[in-house]
């Protein structure tokens, strides 16, 4: 066989998917898939964002036409979790990650596309609190960013969980002394978390004095940018052979 050094390799943001699914699995979340074409109940009313609610702002929407099917682009994949929870209310508890590719309707620039990939978990059991997810992320950002890696939780704001955080690491470049990559705060934000809302248990049939759970949302691109060193996400996605092959 001729030129077998050029077989290939795993797209960057592949690679990162892969390594951050792996996390996971070892710590015994199973892996769950859904359709990328969805509809507003499993992408927003289930997640506690009825239709008037201002966090539909928050994600600029590609509806499908007729706009009267009120399908859509999945702009996060908790629609996936919102219809695993349906298939499994009576199968508890459930520990699950999903990565998969997102839309949003919004200017592209050198920080956001039009579709990108998130991974989110989902942890529902009994007595479940803020130490499991704050245990949970850290051994997730220490596997990922190496074993000094520290991490905050500062209060945040999303519909489907309460309380909510924004979850940032200590900056693994400066190691927290102030660098241009963490903006001289030594913290950088890598995720969103918190306790899963009463509500969106009570959409799909759950007891919330039975049980709670917690989730949490990330960006992979985001995350591939940072350990690439890449500076504009649409490298990625360009097709690019000469930028692909650098990683
Ligand atoms: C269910 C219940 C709760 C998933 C969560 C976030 C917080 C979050 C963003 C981070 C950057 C997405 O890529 S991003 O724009 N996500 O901050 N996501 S909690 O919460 C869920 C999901 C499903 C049933």
């Amino acid at each position: 066989m001729e030129n077998i050094g050029n077989l290939g390799h795993m797209h960057p943001l592949s690679q990162v998917i892969t390594q951050t699914t792996k996390i996971f699995k070892d710590l015994g979340f199973v892996v769950a898939d859904g359709p990328e074409l969805e509809d507003s109940f499993h992408n927003f009313d289930a997640l506690n964002i009825p239709d008037d609610h201002p966090a539909r702002d928050m994600q600029d929407t590609f509806w499908v036409k007729p706009l009267s099917s009120k399908k859509l682009m999945r702009t996060h994949t908790s629609s996936v979790q919102v219809r695993y929870l349906e298939a499994n209310k009576d199968n508890l508890p459930i520990k699950i990650v999903v990565p998969g590719k997102v839309f949003r309707n919004e200017a592209t620039d050198s920080t956001h596309e039009a579709q990108f990939f998130q991974i989110e978990g989902l942890y529902i059991d009994k007595e479940v609190s803020v130490a499991h997810l704050k245990g949970t992320l850290e051994y997730f950002l220490k596997n990922l960013y190496g074993s000094d890696t520290q991490i905050r939780l500062r209060p945040s704001f999303f519909a489907f969980v309460e309380p909510g955080f924004e979850v940032d690491i200590s900056c693994f470049k400066c190691k927290g002394a102030g660098c241009g990559l963490c903006k001289q705060t030594g913290w950088i934000e890598v995720l969103g978390a918190g306790l899963v809302h009463a509500n969106v248990l009570k959409a799909v049939g759950i007891d919330p004095q039975k049980w709670q759970g917690f989730a949490f949302g990330c960006g992979i691109d985001r995350l591939a940018m940072m350990k690439f060193g890449i500076d504009d996400i649409r490298n990625f996605y360009s097709g690019d052979l000469r930028f692909i092959n650098q990683f």
